[in-house]
């Protein structure tokens, strides 16, 4: 299958993150996405190309207009009212507090587009975010095209972003951005199946409520895993949306076994919806040596996944999630790829 990849992504470098009351260099760096696009090449599992230039219209089909806008902005404001080092938010507005009221300060309108402190800027952090998402349009066209896969190396990655909010190493949803997209263009339903290790919350969150996107969410359970407040087994969907979120959440220490069981299940219900596509938030960070990860999967885990999704027999499209343990991510992400194709 071929791959979408820009060198834009490497801009997004030097960010610093909270972690355990320190601020430490972020784990979502760059060389993760160079160690997937080398085994790529060194696996030869088909051409890489770059992304068409797209504008933003896309992403406001499942983002808010206003936090777009915003994005582009953040940098410029941040070295513009006098800060140093990486844009970062420190106030939220939660329960009982006003969050409809964006202040004029930087420092507050970080906060008030974000759930975490995990989505930093510097200073080509939006040049990355807008060539993440052109690498997922573009991927997206290749399979709308025919394709019957495409991989689109996607970074920053996207699943924790939501209609309005940025957080954990996330800005724009691609696959969310991919997933409208296929129905703007045609499709009549279309499956998302996140098996990052993290509950894809922006995802949920965006879909919630909508009944021709099937949001499928396999992840570490949030009652004691990031993002703490959304992913359990009882959010269904609401409205027309009922019926159509699954969450598989689990425990520390799940292995290859407890983590196939909860794919299975959700194959069968993808199975069921019958979509014209599928999206694939493509996470690795399901490994056993990730650095900030709970799940044991191993790297001859990954090619079962990549085959299991194939038996569905649906046109499909990869989107570049998270996966920290650096040195094997380029094994792990593309052994799906490669597991697929067999
Ligand atoms: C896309 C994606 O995978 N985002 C993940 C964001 C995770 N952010 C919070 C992680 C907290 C990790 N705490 C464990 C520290 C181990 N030293
Ligand atoms: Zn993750």
């Amino acid at each position: 299958m071929k791959t979408v990849y820009s060198p834009l992504h490497a801009g997004h470098a030097g960010q610093m993150e909270l972690v355990t009351s320190a601020i430490v260099p972020g784990f979502e760096k760059p060389s993760r996405a160079e160690f997937i696009r080398a085994r790529v090449e060194s696996e030869k599992l088909g051409p890489i190309i770059g992304p068409v230039e797209h504008d933003l219209a896309a992403a406001k089909r499942v983002h808010s207009a206003d936090y777009i806008d915003f994005l582009p902005t953040v940098w410029p404001r941040w070295t513009a009212e006098g800060h140093k080092g990486s844009a970062m938010a420190f106030t939220w507005p939660t329960r009982g507090l006003r969050g409809d009221v964006p202040p004029q300060r930087i420092d507050g309108l970080l906060g008030y587009y974000s759930f975490d402190a995990g989505a930093t800027f510097v200073e080509g952090t939006w040049a990355a975010i807008k060539s993440s998402y052109e690498v997922a349009l573009t991927a997206a066209e290749l399979v709308k095209a025919g394709e019957p896969a495409a991989f689109a190396l996607c970074r920053p990655p996207g699943h924790h972003a939501g209609a309005a909010f940025m957080g954990g190493y996330c800005f724009i949803n691609n696959a969310a951005v991919a997933a409208q997209w296929f129905l703007d263009q045609g499709a009549r339903r279309v499956s998302i199946l996140d098996v990052d290790y993290h509950h894809g919350n922006g995802t949920q969150e965006i879909f919630y409520g909508r009944g021709d996107v099937q949001v499928i969410n396999l992840h570490g359970d949030p009652m004691t895993e990031y993002p703490f407040f959304l992913g359990h087994a009882d959010e269904h969907g609401i409205g027309e949306g009922e019926g159509f979120n699954l969450n598989y959440p689990m425990p520390f220490g799940t292995d290859w076994d407890g983590w196939n069981a909860s794919l299975e299940d959700a194959c069968a219900k993808l199975a069921a919806y019958a979509p014209d596509v599928v999206v694939v938030s493509l996470g690795v960070d399901t490994f056993e040596k990730d650095p900030i990860s709970q799940f044991k999967l191993t790297s001859a885990d990954y090619p079962k996944i990549g085959r299991r999704i194939a038996r569905l027999g649906l046109p499909t499209l990869f989107v570049m999630e998270g996966g920290y343990a650096v040195e094997e991510i380029g094994i792990n992400a593309v052994g799906v790829l490669t597991g697929f194709e067999d």
